[in-house]
């Protein structure tokens, strides 16, 4: 995904426009084009194209942001908290089972997140059954292949238009 994809709301974006970032970890950018069988025919840049389109609808600032290292995302994470970003969807990828660094950020900038993963990583080898990031996560959605992202960004509206009510 050239690492980064903004789509903007119809219309200048205002300072104080909800934004919501999606980050994808290692390995993530062969979706598609690799294991079809396990991951699913559709591409990083489908998925972006469907979440941007519902958050543009919404009114809100939808960004997706794919890196193999995890000091990028851990650079991602950190720059979102002091651009106000409100909402984290996060697929760790095979840094769920490893990594405390990436963990260790999210806790730090605490923006609430959804885990998502497009396989059931209860279903297959016994190390996808541990998550650095579960426990922190605002909820987690496994096995749903790409839909998982779009009920996660659904929550993720739901959840700023209640905070903004009041
Ligand atoms: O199911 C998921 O979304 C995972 O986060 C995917 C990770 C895996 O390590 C986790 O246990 C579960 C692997 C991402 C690799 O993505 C690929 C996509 C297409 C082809 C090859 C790898």
């Amino acid at each position: 995904m050239g690492a980064r994809k903004q789509t903007r709301p119809k219309g200048d974006a205002a300072a104080s426009e909800l934004r919501i970032l999606v980050l994808h970890g290692p390995n993530l950018n062969l979706l598609g084009t690799r294991e079809p069988e396990i991951y699913g025919h559709t591409t990083l840049a489908d998925i972006h194209l469907v979440m941007a389109e519902r958050a543009r609808a919404a009114g809100v600032l939808l960004e997706s942001f794919q890196s193999n290292s995890e000091g990028e995302l851990i650079n991602r994470v950190q720059a979102a908290a002091s651009e106000g970003v409100a909402f984290i969807i996060l697929n760790p990828a095979g840094y769920t089972h490893t990594s405390v660094a990436l963990r260790d950020a999210l806790a730090a900038v605490d923006i609430p997140f959804v885990e998502v993963h497009l396989s059931n990583v209860h279903a297959r080898e016994p190390f996808r059954r541990h998550s650095y990031f579960s426990d922190i996560a605002s909820g987690v959605i496994s096995g749903l292949g790409s839909q998982g992202y779009e009920l996660a960004l659904e929550y993720a509206l739901r959840q700023l238009s209640l905070r903004a009510q009041g």
